[in-house]
């Protein structure tokens, strides 16, 4: 099976689906052009995950993994679609100008994609690897046209982020005992939005999460989380404006251990101004943290808001140096059209991006993943793709039975 059609069967709504789907909006825009005749654009589809029906069911009135498996790569490639808009209409109008520009695959069409993946934030190191890689493959497969690269540059940007396997996307947590996790990050990026979306994540996977409000720096800050704690429905652990965060930490982890919690996620101030002041306090809570609990902070997350481009990668360098970060959030995908700063990030840190943050409502941060994220900013792309080599089999499938039935006709 092609790269691209594995991709749309396992994140694009089912076809079953879709067609009642295409029925039903159909029948809508009939009643739109009914009830006005001035809309002329055609309105874009939103696919939806595929609904659940009685036949999805087992005898015992459970869900079959298989079902479920399903539903969650077509909910996860729904996200990504949705958060990832911008950078894919971006990414696909250039990819799409580029072939149709440069029909042949020559060294001109390689400087015009390099140039292009830059611009899109990708990073130099990074564009230098993938287009060589390009290069390489359109030559051992003999591929003259760039229209036949389409599928080979998709590819190779999910194989540019697993090259490293030892870099992993799933996060550190242990099923017994309290895990700790620690966010840092300037300000701005998101810290503190991502801590009550990952609260909310764990509670929805059955576990119990308590908050510590360790920025105690910025004005508003500790207000900002309990509110969160709130919506979400977890205890926040807080001291007043001002005091030492390892003090609030310490607590935290105290009442913590003492109700049973499995998650403590702790917010921590963002200023990166005077970078040993920042080291020295960030080094202290670490501190705090490990003696209370062995192996703890199980995570230290970096947020990073993916609108800063290269910025984010210096901001990253410099925490880096500072403390041993195991994780990369990057917020604010959705207001960027440079969805390319994931690639560099990845490639140019070595720390692997646990999550992404494609929107601000609670459901809007999900765990990276290459595939989820190539589907995200090619969808369209890949779609067509795929209908257009099916309708082309189709096709020739018709040509070999007209054939079939000539074969006795004298050539
Ligand atoms: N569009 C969008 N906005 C986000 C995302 N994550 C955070 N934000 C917004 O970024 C702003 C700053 O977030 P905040 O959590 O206060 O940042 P902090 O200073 O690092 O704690 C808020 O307005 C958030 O709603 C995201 O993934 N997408
Ligand atoms: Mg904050």
């Amino acid at each position: 099976m092609s790269f691209f059609k594995r991709l749309k069967d396992k994140f694009t709504t089912s076809t079953e689906n879709q067609k009642t789907e295409e029925l039903e909006q159909e029948q809508q825009s009939e009643l739109d052009v009914e009830q006005s005749q001035t809309s002329e654009e055609p309105q874009e589809k939103v696919k939806q995950p595929k609904k659940l029906k009685e036949a999805d069911f087992d005898d015992d009135g459970l869900i079959s993994i298989e079902d479920f498996e399903e539903i969650e790569a077509q909910q996860l490639g729904a996200k990504f679609r949705a958060g990832l808009e911008k950078s894919r209409e971006n990414f696909q109008e250039q990819l799409n100008n580029l072939i149709a520009r440069y029909r042949k695959v020559d060294e001109d069409f390689f400087e015009a994609l390099e140039e292009m993946l830059i611009t899109a934030d990708v990073g130099f190191n990074t564009v230098m690897e993938l287009v060589e890689e390009l290069r390489n493959e359109a030559q051992r497969r003999n591929i003259s046209e760039t229209e036949d690269l389409r599928e080979v540059i998709v590819e190779k940007i999910v194989d540019i982020y697993h090259q490293d396997d030892e870099h992993s996307e799933i996060m550190n947590i242990e099923n017994e005992g309290l895990n700790v996790i620690l966010m840092v990050g300037v300000n701005g990026v998101g810290k503190t939005t991502t801590i009550g979306k990952l609260a909310h994540r764990y509670q929805a996977e059955g576990k119990k999460v308590m908050l510590a409000a360790g920025d105690t720096f910025r004005a508003g800050a500790i207000e900002q989380l309990k509110l969160w704690g709130e919506r979400v429905g977890v205890e926040v652990m807080s001291q007043k404006e001002g005091s030492d965060p390892a003090a609030v930490m310490y607590d935290a982890i105290n009442a913590a251990k003492s109700k049973g919690v499995d998650i403590l996620i702790c917010d921590t101030a963002g200023r990166l101004q005077n970078k040993s002041n920042l080291m020295n306090e960030l080094e202290k809570v670490k501190r705090v943290i490990g003696r209370a609990v062995p192996e703890a902070p199980h995570e230290v997350l970096l947020c990073l808001d993916a609108t800063t481009g290269q910025n984010a990668l210096s901001q990253a360098k410099s925490f880096k140096d500072v403390t041993n970060v195991t994780g990369i959030v990057l917020t604010k995908l959705d207001g960027t059209a440079k969805g390319g700063i994931v690639l560099a990030i990845r490639n140019e840190l070595k720390i692997p991006v646990k999550y992404v943050g494609l929107g601000e409502k609670l459901d809007d941060l999900q765990p990276f993943n290459p595939e989820s994220y190539v589907y995200g900013l090619f969808a369209d792309m890949i779609e067509q793709n795929v209908d257009e080599t099916e309708a082309s089999d189709d096709h020739t499938d018709n040509m070999d039975v007209r054939n079939e039935g000539n074969k006795d006709e004298p050539k």
